[in-house]
């Protein structure tokens, strides 16, 4: 560690006692004018406004860190058991918003930045989103976090400070064109760097094995080439209830800035390369959601993660407890958030090991105890597999400790079934093959003493299809914890009209009791409430379209919001939408509008840049979007829209807006989804397949209160050995004639050909996403929607119910049972200094 910044000299309580800071107006106001005036340096001739949302940003953060540093010494000195989240992605968004909610600083901000004539919202767009994530599972993870703060949870959260987040998705004659996010660019005030926990992080050389003088051996790892692990800290407040916990971000630095023996040599480009190598792995986030690329950064990533979050917590267990870890498997818990970060399995043993003199036993024990790992897919493309060759050349060490894993696994599952070399092949943690593979699902499963799934049918689907072999050795190990959001971000910030309503009726205790929004149920009788309700959604519905209006989309709010937003994916059948659509259109130049409702379509997602399919998927909605919104006929009738560069503030405003969530995934496929759950909250009604947590949705609200649709996933699986798109299109009339639009060209007539590949997946009896099976019951559910929507106090019912069925989808409730089953840790609460000014 650089000797630079460990200080002991100034005596620690004069200088670490702050007086509290006030939660007023005024002292609000004064603070800011004097972060704006003196730390900032600006006055009125400062002509960017990206000063004032600055100091707005420190303002706040200021009243974060006392509650900080009172949350962490309430844990260090209750001795706690602690959780650590490892995560390769947080999709966290802004922070200032959060901050303000969860603080109750909201009305004094508005009104003391008022009296600079300021508008807040203005100032809080400023904010970049930070997008280290692709979606559901990033989410998950932030969302994770605001949970475990508010239910006082001593959970740290782990993960990598990438210096471009997510690309920035623009449209070029409608194809994605993907942009850096350079979103630190303008700093970044959320942030705490704490160069004084930097850790070293090794990569490549080769093992030793040594005599370690007592007739065992020691293992060295030599001749490696090190990277610094540098932490920012990122607080995490609880909902007003004075606890902030920790997210630590690791960004990666040379050893040496400089390279002296090539700087001399007069290679000065070669001297600096060295640092550019090394700052490379946190660079970017890789933008694949549901693809595993087998790229060395991508497993450089994952092991920096591992090793600088265990080295960090085994630093802080020695200066504890000393080299005493009998009691360590008790007090600590890694929770993976799906198999990236598993590299944790043989680096904890590593480090055990090889730094701290355990033997295997009691290493392995250790390590059997305190790992826990979340599924997150059941697509076999995206399970993680590195070669075994790549593997060894950049972690030596860790191949050893996974063969020898391995070997005595193999011994066991020998032992529970003779013979049975099938099974024990299938089951390995190394795939045999052309190139040897490591197998990280199984490494994880071999290794936790829980794995979960995030959704009940996902579950089953593991237990019983894809870990049917680990379910059968170790069926305790297996359990579901279906996903949730967190109410905070998702209710009460991103839709401030109905969250006051929702308080004005029941009270405020839904945001920490989200069941409670049940109590809403009696009201959706009331019409003068529904007439409140309604006309939240049309202010909402106006702000949706005031996002939309800068890029010329112009509808009325008494059009059907239908919207899907998501990763652009084929399982997710971003294309079952767009049939439905061409269908809309095809209605409508046949004169067919019976029963029809005006409708405007949403589209937004990115699509991983490599994955060709789901970029062809981006252009056709594209340009079925431009030969809709120019037809006159379709003006009143019609509106198609792609919303560019998807992100968690896009969604901040988009799903108050929502009328109607497309969930319609092939069935089996969807893990989980968290969007689904977002809209519900808000009163979207869902139309969806059977899939994923849409059928903990549909058990909540009922089936009049869910459009229901598709093929369930063992009809899914029943049907793949006879499946004959091409029958049923020359069956269906009305999807006869879809197809046909597509075929002759109609929405590509510059560009002849292009959607055949998508034409050619559509009609192929081998198409895994069978999205033509769906094609009729889709259409007729969309029927049923439109019907629906035409009795607007029908419609409004549904909508509160299903607000008032969602409280089952609160992370509150996830982190609770995951607490329960899994970490077993005790609540702490913690208590700022001042109480009166500053407490929770
Ligand atoms: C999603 N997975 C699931 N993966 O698709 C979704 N993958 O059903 C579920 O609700 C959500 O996780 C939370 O459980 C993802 O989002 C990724 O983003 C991802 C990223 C890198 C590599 C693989």
């Amino acid at each position: 560690m650089p000797t630079r910044y460990v200080c002991n000299i100034i005596p620690p309580s004069k200088l670490t006692e702050l007086p509290p800071l006030g939660m007023d107006r005024d002292s609000l106001a004064n603070d800011y004018k004097g972060y704006f005036g003196r730390f900032l340096g600006r006055d009125e001739s400062c002509v960017s406004k990206h000063y004032l949302y600055f100091a707005l940003a420190l303002t706040i953060r200021d009243r974060l860190m006392e509650r900080w540093k009172s949350t962490n010494r309430a844990y260090d000195e209750s001795n706690c058991s602690r959780t650590y989240y490892l995560s390769m992605e947080y999709l966290l968004g802004r922070c200032l918003g959060n901050a303000m909610l969860n603080l109750g600083l909201d009305d004094q901000m508005h009104e003391a930045l008022e009296k600079y004539g300021l508008d807040l919202e203005e100032l809080a767009e400023l904010e970049h989103d930070a997008g280290l994530g692709n979606g559901g599972l990033g989410r998950l993870a932030a969302c994770f976090l605001d949970s475990c703060a508010t239910l006082q949870l001593p959970v740290r959260g782990y993960g990598l400070r990438y210096e471009y987040g997510m690309f920035r998705q623009e449209f070029n004659n409608g194809y994605q064109v993907e942009e850096p996010d350079h979103w630190l660019r303008d700093g970044n005030p959320w942030e705490l760097e704490r160069p004084e926990y930097t850790q070293r992080i090794k990569f490549g050389g080769r093992t030793e094995h040594v005599d370690d003088g007592h007739g065992g051996w020691r293992v060295r790892w030599v001749n490696s080439h090190d990277v610094l692990a540098v932490p920012y800290d990122i607080p995490i407040p609880g909902y007003r209830n004075g606890t902030v916990n920790t997210l630590r971000l690791w960004k990666a630095e040379a050893t040496d800035v400089f390279d002296l023996g090539e700087f001399n040599a007069g290679r000065y480009p070669e001297s600096v390369a060295a640092k550019n190598a090394a700052e490379n792995i946190t660079m970017v986030l890789y933008p694949n959601d549901a693809m595993e690329l087998g790229k060395e950064t991508r497993l450089r990533q994952q092991y920096f993660l591992t090793s600088a979050s265990l080295q960090d917590i085994l630093r802080d267990w020695v200066r504890r407890y000393g080299e005493d870890f009998s009691q360590f498997a008790e007090k600590n818990r890694f929770q993976l958030n799906d198999t990236h970060p598993t590299s944790v399995v043989p680096e904890l043993m590593r480090l055990l090991m090889d730094e701290h003199g355990l033997g295997w036993d009691k290493a392995w024990e250790i390590t059997s105890h305190t790992v826990a790992y979340t599924n997150h897919t059941l697509l076999p493309e995206a399970l993680e597999k590195w070669p075994v060759s790549l593997f060894g050349s950049l972690l030596p060490r860790l191949l050893e400790i996974i063969y020898e894993i391995n070997a005595r696994f193999l011994i066991e599952v020998a032992r529970c079934w003779p013979g049975d070399t099938d099974r024990q092949a299938r089951m390995s943690i190394i795939e045999e093959g052309e190139s040897q593979q490591v197998r990280m699902a199984h490494l994880a499963i071999v290794a936790s003493f829980s794995v979960n799934g995030v959704a009940a049918l996902h579950t089953r689907l593991l237990k019983h299809g894809l870990f049917h072999d680990f379910y059968q050795i170790w069926p305790h190990k297996f359990n579901n914890k279906t996903n949730g959001v967190t109410p905070r971000r998702w209710l009460a910030k991103c839709n401030p009209d109905l969250a006051r309503l929702i308080t004005e009726t029941i009270g405020d205790g839904w945001t920490t009791d989200l069941s409670q929004l049940r109590r809403l149920s009696l009201h959706a009788e009331n019409p003068e409430f529904r007439a409140r309700w309604r006309s939240i959604k049309y202010a909402n519905k106006r702000r949706l379209l005031a996002l939309q209006a800068q890029y010329g989309i112009q509808v009325d709010t008494h059009f059907l919001f239908d919207v899907q937003v998501k990763r652009i994916h084929e399982y997710k059948r971003q294309l079952l939408n767009v049939l439905h659509i061409i269908h809309l259109y095809d209605r409508i130049k046949r004169g067919d509008m019976e029963g029809w409702v005006p409708r405007c379509v949403l589209i937004s997602g990115k699509a991983a840049p490599g994955y060709w399919m789901a970029k062809l998927i981006i252009k056709l909605i594209n340009n079925v979007a431009d030969v809709v919104n120019h037809d006159p006929k379709a003006d009143e009738a019609l509106k198609v829209f792609f919303l560019p560069n998807y992100g968690v503030s896009a969604m901040e405003i988009i799903c108050p807006g929502a009328d109607l969530s497309e969930q319609i995934s092939t069935a089996g496929k969807e893990a989980s989804g968290t969007g689904n759950m977002k809209f519900m909250m808000n009163g979207a009604i869902t139309i969806g397949t059977l899939d994923g947590a849409n059928i903990e949705i549909l058990e909540e609200v009922g089936n009049e209160n869910f459009f229901l649709f598709g093929l369930k996933a063992e009809e899914v699986e029943a049907a793949r050995h006879h499946y004959d798109p091409n029958a049923i299109i020359a069956s269906d009339e009305e999807l006869q004639r879809v197809i046909h639009l597509l075929e002759c060209g109609h929405f590509n007539q510059f560009e002849p050909r292009i959607f055949d590949p998508i034409l050619h997946a559509l009609r192929s009896p081998l198409d895994p996403w069978m999205t033509i099976a769906d094609f009729r019951s889709y259409i007729d559910a969309q029927r049923r929607v439109a019907e629906a929507y035409r009795d607007e106090e029908r419609w409004t019912r549904m909508a509160i119910l299903n607000t008032a069925a969602s409280g089952r989808f609160s992370t509150d409730r996830t982190i609770k049972e995951y607490n329960a089953d899994i970490w077993r840790l005790e609540q702490i609460p913690a208590y700022s200094v001042g109480s009166t000014q500053s407490g929770p």
